[in-house]
Parts: structure tokens; sequence; C-alpha cells
């Protein structure tokens, strides 16, 4: 396993790559080309710049997250080959650059949802959270303006203004898409790909949805080990893989993670690690809490040891932190927070290491 911190590119992230490699452990980052519409190409040059600028930082680019699917391939439309194929190109560019793990999702509409980015905590930090009632009751046109005031002048991922901008028209793009498309839109996208994944040994390593049930009506396919291991098995090939993403799959207190995991060996090729805290009243609302299992719902040593079971191999990373002492940034993507997390997940990896020999 490489320990590795997600970051946005110069000119987007509010952290640099000379903090990152203070983190003790963290060889790594995970990044993408942050100015890339989905669906558009990126080019064999612009991701050669982008990797000697990590590495020349000390740092080795470990992956992609994201390079996103156009709607289009979600919904099926007369359309999606010509989108496709640029992916496919993409994928070939990235794979001359030696670059073999892409991250992605295939979330309609909104990618990740929360509905405050910046709840706070008894500590005083503040972190973000989730309210199923909130969403109920919101309609979904109104879910941007919800939260943009609490970006902190960041542009988080999924939530770029031009995307929101266009709200009406992707939900009217999905209005007949259900489970059963979408999973056979996954599918088809996923065969054509694989070929080049092959070729260069890309892992894809599909991101979960988040939270890990339908939102505003729209259908949602990874979300439990049995739909998760259904996209396995329906293209069995490695490169067809999982972000194992313990926030997400987590969302939804019937996954038991460590089990999901050992669900998965040689199939999971990234590995995102957080915990959250369920509210008493209700398992429909959580805050993202602190890393260690004390502060959280969640058993992080079991989460940590069942990858570490199944011979997990590739990057991991401390996955969204609260805002502490004082940081100002893109929720959940702070320096601080997510330092303690990097580095906690590396000493319970050590322990687990040493008490097996
Ligand atoms: C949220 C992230 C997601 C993830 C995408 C992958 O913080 O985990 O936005 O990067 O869903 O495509």
């Amino acid at each position: 396993m490489e320990m590795t911190l997600r970051w946005y590119g110069p000119g987007h992230d509010t952290i640099s790559l000379e903090q990152i490699r203070q983190i003790p452990g963290v060889t790594g980052v995970i990044t993408t080309l942050y100015d890339k519409m989905p669906g558009e190409l990126w080019t064999q040059e612009e991701i050669h710049d982008l990797k000697r600028y990590v590495e020349e930082h000390g740092l080795n680019l470990s992956g992609i997250e994201s390079v996103n699917v156009h709607d289009s391939i979600k919904t099926g439309a007369p359309d999606r080959d010509k989108y496709i194929d640029a992916y496919i190109e993409t994928l070939e560019n990235l794979g001359k650059e030696d670059i073999h793990l892409v991250c992605y999702n295939f979330m309609p509409v909104f990618d990740w949802t929360r509905t405050e980015l910046a709840r706070v905590l008894p500590d005083g930090s503040t972190a973000l959270a989730y309210n199923q009632t909130t969403v109920d009751n919101m309609d979904p046109a109104n879910m941007f303006d919800s939260i943009a005031g609490d970006m902190n002048g960041t542009v988080m991922p999924g939530w770029e203004p031009e995307r929101m901008e266009k709200i009406k028209e992707l939900f009217e793009m999905y209005k007949d898409i259900d489970e059963e498309k979408l999973f056979e839109n996954l599918v088809y996208f996923l065969e054509r790909i694989m070929p080049v994944c092959d070729k260069y040994d890309i892992n894809m390593a599909i991101h979960p949805d988040d939270p890990a049930w339908p939102v505003f009506g729209l259908p949602r396919i990874i979300t439990s080990k049995e739909k998760i291991l259904r996209v396995m098995k329906a293209v069995d090939n490695k490169h067809n893989g999982v972000t194992f993403c313990a926030g997400s799959y987590g969302t939804n207190i019937k996954n038991d993670l460590p089990e999901m995991i050992r669900a998965l060996p040689g199939r999971i090729h990234f590995a995102h690690v957080r915990n959250l805290k369920f509210n008493s009243f209700s398992p429909l609302d959580f805050e993202e809490a602190p890393h260690p299992s004390q502060c959280g719902t969640f058993d992080m040593y079991e989460i940590v040891k069942a990858l570490h079971d199944i011979n997990f191999d590739g990057p991991i990373r401390p996955d969204h932190g609260r805002m502490i002492w004082g940081e100002v940034g893109m929720p959940g993507y702070g320096l601080y927070d997510r330092a303690l997390g990097a580095t906690y997940i590396l000493g319970l990896w050590e322990a687990i290491e040493k008490n097996q020999k």
C-alpha cells in the first residue's frame, strides 16, 4: 500500500505539494486535470506536465481521481460512443505516461451529496454532514445554492457552478433512466474501455455512490456488497475494480465494511479511509468524524485489517478531514486533519503488519 493525499493541482488546491511532502509516510498524490469537463480529451502533453510537476516536488503521481464520465455515457444517449472514444484516448494517454489507476463514478447528476459543509462539532472544529430530512425537503435545483456559501472560495469537485447551472437539463436527461438501465450503461462503458486498460494495465476503480441510496429520485447503483459484486461479475476483468470508500459505503449502516472488503480480493485498487458518526436520533443523519475509531461509528482497525488481509497493495488515502486549528480551505480537503488521518492509518497498518510476523 502507498499512503497518498488527494491534491487538486496547481492553482486549484489551497494546499501545496511542499506541505504534503512533509506529512510523514505520504509518498504520492492522487490528482486530476481539474479544468477538464466530463467528455473532454486529456492530451498526453497535459498529463506529462502534471506528472512532471508532481515528481519535481518529490512525490509520485499515484493515480487519477477522477476522469469524469460524460452524462451521455451514463444515460446511454445516442452520442455516447463519441464520448467513450474520447475516454479511451484519454486512458491511452495516461497509460503512455505510466499512470495505472483511474478513479471515476457513475452517479447521476450529483457526485457526493452533503447538506452541510461546516457543521460545528462540540470541540469547535467543523465537518461535512448529511441530513436526509433536509434533502427530502429541498428542491434539487437549490442544492448548490444551499451549500455554495460554505465552500470558502474553492470549487468543490462535482459541484462546479457551470454544471449546476444546467441542473434542470441534467435531470431531464435522466428522466427515463432506472437502476437497470444505468447498470447496463455502465457495463457497456466498461466493456468498451477494457481493451485499452488491458493494453496499458490501467486499473479502473469505481467510486461508490455517496450517500449509498437514491437521492432526489435519481437511481444509484454502487451502494452495497451485492451491487458492487454484480458489476465485478458482469465485466470479469481485474482492471474493472473498485475504489473502496469507507465513508461512502458506510453511510448505509447495513453495509458491513470489513466483510465487503474481504468479498473483493484483487479488485480493490484504491482505498479511501474515513470515519463517520451517526447521530443517535436517526441513522439518516451523520457527520464526518475524525479518523480514529474512538471518534466515530466505524471500527477503523477492522477496516484497515481487512485491507491488509486481502493483500491490498494500491494507493490509500485519508478521506475528508474536518477544518481544525483555524484552517480555511476546501471543505473536507484541508491539510491538518487529513495529515492526522494519514499518520493514524499508517500506525494501524504498521501494528497489523508487525502483529502478523
Ligand atoms: C468526494 C469524493 C468524490 C469522488 C468521485 C470519484 O469527496 O470522494 O467526489 O472523488 O466520486 O469520481
